[in-house]
């Protein structure tokens, strides 16, 4: 294999320091990474911070030493993050724990179980045996990820809202790359860290692949998408994603992703359908205790982050499935009567025996409720594929 020796190298879109920073040359020194933190002088006017990761070819193993400030040799720009948390990233933390510990009933929103530990517990959820969700949407794509792209005609571009590890994503960009030369990857994601590790793993994997990664939550995702064009476009809301939202935060979110979309351009939507009350309660509380550790790690980072003093022993998780609703509810519920501080806040928290804080709502579908929820969004449902068992369902909403 004609392995060039290659170097990424870093430059900002605003001004920052560049500290020399580690080298990433896991794969054997084919590529490697050049990190860096931002100094402390970036412009203060933007709240965003976009990192543009630029290839280098030829410059030899140790390329670190041999980064050049005005670099002749650059062949194309492979990767580039935009940093969308806001500066103060605990700022939004801290007045939303404020505000949720002060309501009646307590509750906390699901965006916050994922820092970086959250985001690892979530992956080993993936891999428990009553969390079907992802071994059954993996069975749809693998199946059928060829019929799913041949369905768009066109060269296309892949966006994906919440892409995590990106592990499903593969078998779509394959697909993709078995029907196109190259493509274009922009994943949004919540988590930097996850963004950052997954895109260096699939640029590794894939030369034909650049990527545009936009870290932030959905909606300022698609506000800074909305300022850009770009081709025929396929865009991925996996994994049922979608569950978290209530049905009027559903219909606003697709109605946004919408916006960034074109006529002919498509949605693949991953939906978990409703079923028995068994099969759900089971997924969301796992035997290893892996779903009550993601729960619970909320206290725990409000400890961390916040100076808390939740004893995590004080409190369990708990997951009922709301028929009436089509949800899975997730609480954390207080064993006895306690009192918690949190320093960062001046707060006091009041808990009684069995008070809960409602932390997630899972909701599931039906196939009606997505012909319905794609009408009024601007789409209308195009093929659906499931796994064998029929858990789970892969809707493709076209843009119209
Ligand atoms: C990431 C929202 C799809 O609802 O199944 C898994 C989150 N919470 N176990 C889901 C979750 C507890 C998951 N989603």
């Amino acid at each position: 294999m004609n392995r060039v020796a290659s170097v990424f190298a870093i430059t900002a879109v605003h001004t920052f320091e560049c500290h020399r920073a580690s080298s990433n040359a896991s794969n054997g020194g084919e590529s490697r990474l050049i990190r860096y933190h931002t100094g402390t002088q970036y412009d203060e006017n933007h709240s965003q911070l976009a990192l543009r990761v630029i290839w280098f070819s030829g410059m030899g193993e140790h390329g670190g030493a041999q980064m050049r400030t005005q670099p002749a040799e650059i062949t194309e720009v492979k990767f580039s993050i935009h940093n969308l948390v806001t500066r103060e990233p605990r700022a939004g933390l801290a007045e939303d724990v404020r505000r949720g510990l002060s309501s009646q009933p307590k509750r906390f929103l699901p965006k916050y179980f994922y820092d970086e530990l959250g985001s690892q517990l979530f992956e080993a959820i993936c891999l428990l045996p009553e969390y079907y969700l992802t071994r059954a949407e993996n069975e749809i794509l693998t199946r059928y990820a060829d019929d799913i792209v041949a369905e768009i005609d066109g060269k296309i571009t892949l966006i994906e809202m919440g892409s995590g590890s990106a592990s499903k994503t593969r078998l779509i960009i394959e697909a993709l790359l078995r029907q196109q030369r190259e493509l274009l990857f922009i994943p949004v994601d919540i988590s930097a860290s996850a963004l950052d590790s997954s895109s260096r793993i699939l640029l590794q994997s894939y030369p034909q692949l650049s990527i545009d990664a936009y870290a932030g939550d959905y909606f300022a995702g698609l506000a800074e998408l909305e300022k850009t064009t770009r081709a025929r476009t396929l865009a991925l809301f996996l994994g049922s994603n979608i569950s978290n939202f209530d049905p009027d935060e559903a219909l606003k979110f697709l109605h946004a992703l919408r916006q960034v979309l074109h006529a002919g351009d498509a949605l693949l939507l991953g939906a978990d359908l409703k079923k028995d009350r068994q099969t759900l309660e089971a997924a969301y509380n796992d035997a290893l205790g892996v779903t009550a550790a993601f729960n619970l790690n909320v206290l725990a980072r409000i400890n961390r982050e916040l100076g808390g003093n939740f004893e995590l022993r004080g409190f369990r998780h708990l997951a009922l499935y709301n028929e009436e609703r089509g949800r899975v509810e997730i609480y954390i519920e207080s064993i006895r009567d306690q009192s918690v501080l949190i320093s960062a806040l001046d707060m006091k928290v009041d808990f009684a025996e069995g008070e809960q804080i409602h932390t997630e709502n899972s909701y599931k579908y039906d196939l009606s409720d997505i012909a319905n929820l794609a009408a009024e969004t601007g789409f209308t449902r195009g093929r659906t594929w499931l796994d064998s068992e029929e858990r789970f369902s892969s809707n493709l909403l076209l843009a119209v």
